[in-house]
């Protein structure tokens, strides 16, 4: 077993380590937080990044750095207080590279964001701000010096995914493919529409932003009184379509069951926060939108679902190499709760579509 505290001594903290205690639920890092001896000095947040997904983390620490900095800067710029709750802050090791190589693991450590809170499940109010939030995240970053390069090579790029879940139907590593074939056809039989932005792209119709792409709703830092601190989890900020951050905000925080829904009846798409989040959205990024992106909001609503269905089934039937999981069947229930969820989104399309519309 790893000592925690021996790894937090490799960076540069003020005070010193009184405890070290798991955070979060992330599926990707594993988070602690250090609790500081000194009240009066920052407590931190340790992370072991996950470098058989990260497999650059030279690249996505200065990705990081310069999105923080970018960040930071503007904030000054406009006379904020209380900065160090508005950007997240990463503490240099020994070395002053912003991460510490153990011979085995890569970690990072940040300052750790007192008072705030992290929700699973928003109401309409709160994803007004949060639409807000994001579009002003893209419109911070839209002219941010350096070019990020891909933490995640293809990230969110549906005919990689799909690519991927070909493949893996076609291993069946894990001898799970006869169950799930309903899910595979019902992937198939969308999976044109549902590549239509990389189709965009290469028409040189829909451009690439610099975006966060992976906004579940439990990656946004809410004050007491509901108000957005921060984003956080920062690792794949990268150029992406918008539709990145809009469809994959929704894709949590309107669904109203959980990601991994064992109960099927609980899973479906809450219009409402659609439509609040849809509203702050477009109020903080309109003014650099395209036409061809607004219209498309919908279909961005649909794709995340989608492509979620597409990653977990892969990585059921590669015999769960990817997300951690609790049981064995994890994947599955989460494919099943994603398809669910875009079967709902898909029954909404109209309303939507007339919805965006009435905002313009
Ligand atoms: C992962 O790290 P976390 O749990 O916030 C994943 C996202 C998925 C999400 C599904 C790097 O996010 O893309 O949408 O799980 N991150 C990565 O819950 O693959
Ligand atoms: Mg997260």
């Amino acid at each position: 077993m790893i000592n925690l505290t021996e790894v937090v001594s490799k960076f540069s903290i003020e005070g010193s380590v009184s405890e070290v205690k798991p955070l979060g639920n992330g599926l990707i890092n594993d988070s602690f937080r250090v609790i500081n001896r000194e009240v009066d000095q920052p407590d931190y947040v340790l992370q072991r990044i996950n470098h058989a997904i990260f497999q650059d983390v030279d690249m996505l620490q200065n990705n990081i750095q310069a999105v923080t900095t970018h960040i930071r800067k503007k904030l000054e710029e406009k006379n904020e207080q209380d900065i160090d709750w508005k950007v997240l802050r990463f503490i240099p090791a020994e070395d002053g590279k912003y991460y510490w190589f153990d011979g085995t693991s890569y970690w990072r450590l940040m300052v750790f964001i007192p008072d705030a809170i992290t929700h699973e499940v928003v109401n309409p109010e709160y994803s007004y701000y949060a639409g807000v939030a994001f579009g002003e995240f893209q419109s911070r970053l839209a002219d941010i010096p350096v070019e990020l390069g891909e933490t995640i090579p293809d990230f969110h790029n549906m005919e990689f995914r799909l690519s991927q879940l070909r493949d893996a139907v076609k291993a069946n590593a894990a001898n799970r493919l006869q169950e799930v074939e309903y899910y595979v056809n019902e992937i198939e039989s969308r999976a044109e529409e549902m590549c239509k932005a990389e189709q965009l792209y290469r028409e040189g119709k829909l451009p690439k932003r610099v975006c966060h792409c992976d906004t579940k709703v439990n990656n946004m830092l809410f004050d007491r009184n509901g108000d957005i601190l921060c984003v956080i989890d920062l690792d794949t900020v990268m150029p992406s379509f918008i539709f990145s951050d809009f469809g994959d905000f929704l894709r949590s925080a309107a669904n109203t069951g959980a990601e991994d829904d064992k109960d099927l009846n609980r899973v479906s798409f809450n219009m409402e926060i659609f439509k609040a989040f849809t509203k702050g959205y477009l109020e903080s990024a309109r003014s650099f939108l395209l036409p061809i992106e607004i219209e498309n909001l919908p279909y961005a609503a649909a794709l995340f679902p989608y492509m979620q269905t597409v990653r977990f089934l892969a990585d059921y039937l590669n015999g769960d190499t990817y997300y951690k999981i609790n049981y064995p069947e994890h994947n599955l229930v989460r494919t099943k709760a994603q398809f669910k969820l875009l079967q709902s989104v898909e029954e909404h399309t109209p309303e939507m579509k007339e919805f965006v519309q009435s905002c313009l």
